[in-house]
Order: structure tokens, then sequence, then C-alpha cells
């Protein structure tokens, strides 16, 4: 089944009812989005493109960049996010990788994104801003508010999430209606959605958390949305008593903890704090708990395979365990393996490997990739480590993947280290996550000059800051004569980890 059809049978029956009101006093109804993604849907369905066509799109968050991502679902075309922070180098790949027939860019980079994108032969780039101007809107207000949705079967693309490699690029994660579909009724069900639920969505929408996991919560219950732009923790607080859902990366809930006005007074309408992305510390949880009454609910994913597990709801289900991510969601099978490929008793920490309907199709155009990725009986290797308790909680204590998550976003150490090997007179240099107490974790880079060179660690983060997303960004750039190597002459990551890990502890 289209996605878009079943977030659109569960629209309420009062289609004049708020579906969205935003932070900038917007309302919008139901009807309002049905009319709009048919508007879109129509549009891109007149563009006469390829079956299988991407739409690329590197827009600020708005109501807007959500309709064009229903309406392409509508149309049947593939949906390819991109983070607002990546700049022209990174954005170069995807568009040379994914090949889209459309991009979608603010108007303000419509200069250097389109000629990236032409020169990749894409035949249409639009403009879309956040104010609801630009040409995509211009040319969508002429077509017809009627659409009837193209039939999609379960395994027919509906995604494209491009993730970092371990080595190499950015790999892009294929995800069909029916990876998605299938999640979001399982965590409408899991998570316990009623009638009356109200969501508050401060994320971002370009990865996972915020355009599946909160997005279609929402809309596959019928259930209003408070809008945020952005992430702004007072707006969070005041905004609190008119709803009953929040989901965030443990950075919302460190910042939200910050706001003195946090207390179970503020929080007494809410129903339930969801958090995933990246670990939430025990101490967040515990803290969280006692100024507010409210239990955390943690859950894990990816995304190759939206989400996997989550902490119960339903209090029959067992408590909602700090420092674990829960039991496997409905469907979805989760082992945890040793090195030779044999699965592991209770308690015992190895690789985790899963399966289900949420587990992606693979790596658009990497079928070796995807082939490295899966065991011969078809589970997907996450790459994170981690063990199951006597009660089938699992815990993550570590990854096999060499990856920061710096405030929910992956940063991956190869593909910033050669960025700064490629700077003039660097002749090593190594990338580090360590402990913040903002961010979880953040990268500081550990870099050799070439002989007879001196370098500055803070002029080396200045020449990233020109090529990388700001998220990238090492925190700070030390300068070393020798980087510690193991026998095999590996740079020994432990000990420099080790080295530097209270360089951004609480005083
Ligand atoms: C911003 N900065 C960061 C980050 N964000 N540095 C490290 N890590 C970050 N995540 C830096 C900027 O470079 C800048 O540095 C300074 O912080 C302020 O930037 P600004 O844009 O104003 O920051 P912000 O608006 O305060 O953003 C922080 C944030 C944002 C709200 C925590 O990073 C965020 O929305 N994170 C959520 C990411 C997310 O949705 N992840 C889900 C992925 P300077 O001043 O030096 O320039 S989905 C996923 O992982 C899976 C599948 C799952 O399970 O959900
Ligand atoms: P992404 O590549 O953005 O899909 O990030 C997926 C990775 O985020 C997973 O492989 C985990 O390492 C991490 N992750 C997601 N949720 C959690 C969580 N609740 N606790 C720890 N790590 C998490």
């Amino acid at each position: 089944m289209n996605l878009f059809s079943a977030l659109r049978e569960a629209f309420p029956e009062d289609m004049d009812s708020t579906a969205i009101e935003t932070d900038n006093g917007l309302n919008y109804s139901w009807r309002d989005l049905d009319r709009a993604t048919a508007m879109l849907a129509n549009l891109l369905a007149a563009l006469d493109l390829p079956h299988g066509a991407r739409i690329a799109v590197q827009v600020e968050k708005s109501v807007e960049a959500v309709m064009l991502y229903l309406a392409t679902l509508r149309a049947g075309y593939v949906f390819l996010p991109l983070n607002t922070a990546y700049q022209s180098a990174e954005i170069e790949y995807f568009i040379g990788n994914a090949e889209p027939s459309v991009v979608v860019c603010s108007g303000k980079n419509f200069g250097w994104v389109s000629k990236l994108a032409f020169k990749a032969g894409t035949q249409h780039v639009f403009t879309l801003n956040e104010d609801r101007t630009g040409s995509l809107l211009e040319r969508a207000a002429h077509c017809s508010d009627q659409h009837q949705a193209v039939a999609k079967a379960d395994d027919d693309l509906a995604a494209i999430l491009y993730t970092s490699g371990t080595t190499g690029r950015s790999k892009g994660a294929m995800l069909t209606h029916g990876n998605l579909l299938s999640n979001a009724r399982v965590l409408k069900d899991y998570w316990g959605w009623k009638k009356g639920d109200v969501l508050i969505h401060a994320l971002p929408i370009f990865h996972v958390h915020g355009l599946f996991v909160a997005l279609h919560g929402a809309l596959i219950n019928g259930s209003k949305m408070i809008w945020l732009s952005r992430f702004d923790p007072a707006l969070v607080l005041k905004k609190m008593p008119q709803a009953t859902v929040f989901m965030g990366v443990p950075t919302l809930y460190v910042r939200l903890l910050a706001e003195p006005g946090l207390n179970r007074e503020s929080t007494r309408n809410m129903r339930l704090f969801v958090a995933g992305s990246a670990p939430l510390l025990l101490e967040t949880f515990n803290e969280w708990k006692a100024r507010t009454g409210h239990t955390i609910l943690e859950r894990y994913g990816m995304s190759e395979t939206v989400m996997l597990t989550s902490n119960p709801y339903d209090p029959a289900l067992g408590e909602r365990r700090g420092g674990t991510v829960g039991f496997p969601l409905p469907g979805v099978s989760l082992r945890v393996q040793d090195e030779a490929g044999q699965s592991l008793p209770v308690g015992e920490i190895g690789a985790i490997q899963v399966k289900g309907p949420n587990v992606f199709k693979g790596y658009w155009r990497m079928p070796e990739k995807t082939r490295e990725e899966f065991s011969a009986d078809g589970y997907f290797k996450t790459g994170d480590v981690g063990k199951i308790d006597e009660r089938g909680y699992v815990s993550i204590v570590g990854r096999s993947k060499d990856l920061i998550i710096s405030g929910g976003y992956n940063v991956y150490p190869a593909e910033i280290e050669g960025y700064i090997n490629e700077l003039p007179g660097v002749a090593e240099s190594a990338l580090v996550g360590v402990f913040h107490p903002d961010f979880g974790e953040v990268g500081v880079a550990v870099v050799i000059p070439k002989p007879g060179v001196k370098l500055d660690g803070d002029g080396i983060v200045a020449e990233l800051k020109s090529k990388l997303a700001n998220f990238k960004i090492p925190k700070r750039c030390f300068t070393v004569g020798e980087l510690p190597r193991n026998t095999m002459g590996k740079v020994q990551k432990n000990l420099l980890r080790e080295q530097y890990k209270d360089l951004f502890a609480k005083s």
C-alpha cells in the first residue's frame, strides 16, 4: 500500500480541524494538507518523470517541506531529504550518486545547488523557502487540488536516506513503503497513541527521527502537531500544557533540564516523552524523572531499519529501564552474536543483528556493500554492540563501527580525517569522540604535521568550516609529534579517547 494513502486514511473526519499549528501563528487544517499535497503531487506528475525518480530536497524546516514529502509519496516517487548543514562538496556527492530528477533547495542556495544539479543531469530545480515563497509553490498553485495516490506495493521505494560510511563515501539506505508503514503502525500501537494526542515537533525533518518517527506517529493517529521550526527549550516548555507527546535526541532533554521552569506542573498534561538517536545518559533519565515525575521512554533505531527496539509504554509489559533501549518491537527479531557468528547467551556482549519488515532493501547502487552487511540468513548487521538481559531488555554498550554521535547527528571519523589529510602541511590525523555535556559526544582531531611544518589547530578547524556541515567540525584540534600505535602500526584511538576524555567534562 502507498504509505501516503495509509496516512491519509487516518485523517480525522473533521477535515477543517487543525492538523498543524506553527510557531509563527499559522494553522493548517487536514483539508489544507490534503489539497496542498494533491497540488504538489500533480505538479510532480506533470513533469513526466521516469519511474522511481528521486526528488532530492535540501530546505529549511517548514510545513510546506512536509507537504512536499507527502506529495512525493502520493505521486509515487522517491524522497531524498538532505541535511541543511551540508555544504557544496557534500551535496555534489549526494546529487551525483542519487541522480535525482528533481532538486528542491532554498532560494538563497539556488545558484550553487542548481549548477551542481544540472551538471549531474537533474532536469528540474525548484526553490522552497521557509516563508512559503519559491518557485515550487508558485508552480503548484496552478495545479488541481484533486489527486488519486499512485498505487504502490510494500516493496516499492519510498525514500533514500544517506548514512555516512565507516570507510569511503556515504551510502543511500533504500526504504520502502512497507518498511515505513509497518514501523509507523507498530509504534502507534506500542506507544499507545490515542485520540486527543498532540505532538510537539521540534526535530529536523531530514532524518529518521523527525521525518518518520515523529511525523508518521502524529499523522497515522490523526493527531495535531505543534510545529517548531527549530528547537527552542523555552518555547517547548511554553507549549507543553497544550501537548501530550514529545520526542527528542538526548541533547534536547539536557537543554530542557537547564530550564528552571521544567517541573511537574509544566509537564502535567504530557503523556509521553520519547528519546533516541544517541545514548541517553542515566543521569539525564533520572534527573528528568525527579524533576517532572515522567519516565522517559528510550528507543533505538537506524536509518537502515527505522525503529528496532523500545522500552514499553504499557506498564503491563514491564517498566521503562534507564540505560536500556527496551525490547525488540513486535515483528523485529534481534540477536547478539560473537565474532564467529554464534548467538550469545543472555548477558553476553556481542554484535547486534536484526531482521523484520522494517529492515531496508539495501544500499542504493551498492549491491556488494549490501551483501556484506547482511548475514547468510538475512539478518542486518547494525554495527552496534550490545547485550540482552534475562528479562529481554536490550542495552547498547558500544559500536563496532567507528562513529561519533554528536547531538544526534552522525559523524564518521574517516570522512573528516580525509578532509584534514588533504590540507597543506598535514601528514596524518585521527578524529576521536569524547564526552560533551551538551552534545553527548563531540569530535576532537589530533594531527601530525609534515616534517618541518608548523600547523595551528584553530587554523585547521577554520579551514574545515568552509568545507563541511557544521556538526562535523571537530570542537578542538591538537597538533602532536606522533600518534599512539599498536604493533601493527594502527592508531590506537582508545588511548586518544582516554587522553582527551575530560576535555569538556563538567567542572
Ligand atoms: C549544532 N552544532 C553542533 C550540533 N548542532 N555541534 C555538534 N553536534 C551537533 N549536533 C554546533 C554548530 O556547528 C554551531 O557551532 C553551534 O553548535 C550552534 O549551532 P546551531 O545550529 O545554533 O545549533 P542548535 O540549533 O542549538 O542545534 C543543536 C541541536 C541540533 C538542536 C541539538 O543539532 C539538532 O537538532 N539535533 C538533532 C539531530 C537529529 O534529529 N537526529 C536524529 C537522526 P559553531 O558556533 O562553532 O559554528 S535520526 C537517527 O539518528 C536514528 C535513526 C534514530 O534512532 O533516530
Ligand atoms: P543513523 O545512522 O543516523 O541511522 O544512526 C543510527 C545509530 O544511532 C545506531 O546504529 C546507534 O548506534 C545509534 N542509536 C540510535 N538510537 C540509540 C539509542 N537509543 N541509544 C544508543 N544509540 C542509539
